[in-house]
């Protein structure tokens, strides 16, 4: 997944936000319901500091209602953070947003001292749809694809309130793989960044551990009780292609048209309502993650130690111009 997992607007995103930022009250982080710990972006945390922030986990209509119960416990009982799950296009719900803005920032308002949010987030997640609700109009453009909205833009929710809508956002590389998946699964990053295939056995792995009797529901492979939950990923995936027609010359099944169809049907929530992580699991990838990457950090630092100290060609050690001191 190294191909344009950070494109180009992504940096002009971090740029605008980072300039911004200072003249912001509220930031409102819009988070994927279905992933509510991979889709919040760590970046962020970095750029918008000790401002109050809400996060919305967004799309719970198409959410496990018991899993984004735990999440917004567990982001509630973070200090400075107030968690609130929604479904965008729902005007009443996503209306009450104003007024917690209100209890955040509550010297704002006013034309004086208008209210200015700033909604963020990765790709995909709901942003624009939730501008859109809020402001009555379609003002801001969607659609189901990462990288919809290029440009930071300003809506005026009313005299007193600045909402600014801003490009989905990644961070610069990935360490927790579970979360890449996830994230690629939820349709965050853009297509050409990831391998369909892996992806779909990625995720058949997460809906076999939870979700296995919405496999055999859509799928009706016509497997005993239990066994679709124990099969092997890429059986499961064969069959699915196997079951619903998607098969090449010579009878072989077509694996990447298979794929596809699982993620569609993931995504628009034909297998049913589904969260693809739990906060104790998502709390033990990233712990793994971080200590991989402190052991890859610690390699590359003694790998550039000692390209620097090794003395270029024909001279004895220790003489070269950037010998480290010890
Ligand atoms: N089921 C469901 N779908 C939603 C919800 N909110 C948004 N969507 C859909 O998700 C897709 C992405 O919505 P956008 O509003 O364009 O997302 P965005 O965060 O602005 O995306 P980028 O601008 O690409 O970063 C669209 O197809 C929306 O219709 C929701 O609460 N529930
Ligand atoms: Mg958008």
């Amino acid at each position: 997944m190294a191909i344009q997992w950070f494109p180009g607007h992504m940096h002009l995103t971090k740029k605008a936000i980072t300039e911004r930022i200072k003249d912001i009250d509220v930031v409102i982080e819009v988070l994927d319901a279905r992933l509510p710990g991979s889709s919040a972006n760590p970046l962020l945390a970095d750029i918008t500091g000790h401002k109050p922030t809400l996060k919305v986990l967004n799309k719970q209509d198409v959410a496990d209602p018991e899993r984004t119960g735990q999440w917004l416990q567990w982001y509630d009982a973070r200090p400075g953070t107030r968690a609130v799950a929604l479904d965008a296009s729902e005007p009443a719900p996503a209306r009450k947003l104003i007024d917690a803005c209100h209890l955040l920032a509550p010297n704002r308002g006013g034309l004086a001292k208008p209210m200015r949010v700033l909604i963020c987030g990765v790709p995909n997640v709901g942003k624009s749809t939730l501008i859109n609700t809020l402001s009555n109009k379609r003002q801001a453009k969607t659609g189901d694809e990462a990288g919809i909205t290029k440009l930071e833009q300003r809506i005026v929710l009313a005299d007193d309130f600045y909402l600014w809508d801003t490009p989905g956002m990644l961070w610069p590389r990935i360490i927790v793989p579970e979360s890449g998946y996830n994230l690629a699964a939820s349709g965050a990053i853009g297509r050409n960044a990831y391998d369909e295939e892996l992806v779909a056995l990625e995720l058949l792995r997460r809906l076999q551990q939870h979700y296995a009797p919405l496999l055999e529901a859509r799928y009706k492979l016509g497997l005993p009780p239990g066994a679709v939950a124990q099969m092997h990923d890429e059986d499961l995936l064969e069959a699915i292609g196997r079951k619903r027609g998607a098969v090449l010359g010579g009878g072989r099944v077509n694996l990447q048209k298979t794929a596809e169809i699982v993620m569609t049907d993931f995504r628009a929530a034909i297998l049913g309502r589904i969260t693809l992580e739990t906060p104790s699991e998502f709390e033990a990838w990233m712990a793994q993650g971080l200590a991989q990457d402190a052991v890859r950090q610690a390699k590359k630092d003694a790998r550039s130690r000692k390209s620097k100290s090794a003395p270029p060609p024909g001279e004895a050690p220790g003489q070269g111009a950037d010998a480290a001191p010890d």
